[in-house]
């Protein structure tokens, strides 16, 4: 806007610079299809899982149709995301994934 000067521009990247990143949460979805293997493989290889922290999420997707993976940041729950969908992919399996904001 023309009524916007200079130092009211300045003013609000600051603002803008000094906010706290949003949050977005990783939900995991339970199919019939995909092996436990599998999705333990994904959490331990996209998302750095343990074994142990790995096969927990995966159970409780498993049980529950759906499970918490992480929270990160915009840009980096979308490319985890996508990462899941085309490794699904390329093994044939229908994984899913969603990204909520927190
Ligand atoms: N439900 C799948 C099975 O019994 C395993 C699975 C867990 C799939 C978590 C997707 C997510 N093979």
């Amino acid at each position: 806007p023309e009524n916007m000067g200079n130092g009211t521009q300045l003013a609000s990247k600051i603002e803008e610079q000094l906010k706290e990143p949003e949050e977005f949460r990783v939900i995991l979805l339970n199919d019939d299809y995909t092996t436990m293997d599998f999705v333990v493989e994904v959490l331990m290889h996209i998302f750095h899982k343990s074994l142990e922290d790995a096969t927990r999420i995966m159970l409780d997707v498993h049980l529950k149709g759906r499970g918490m993976v992480g929270i990160y940041t915009y840009d980096i729950a979308l490319t985890k995301a996508d990462q899941v969908h085309s490794l699904a992919r390329q093994n044939e399996f229908p994984l899913r994934c969603l990204v909520e904001k927190v």
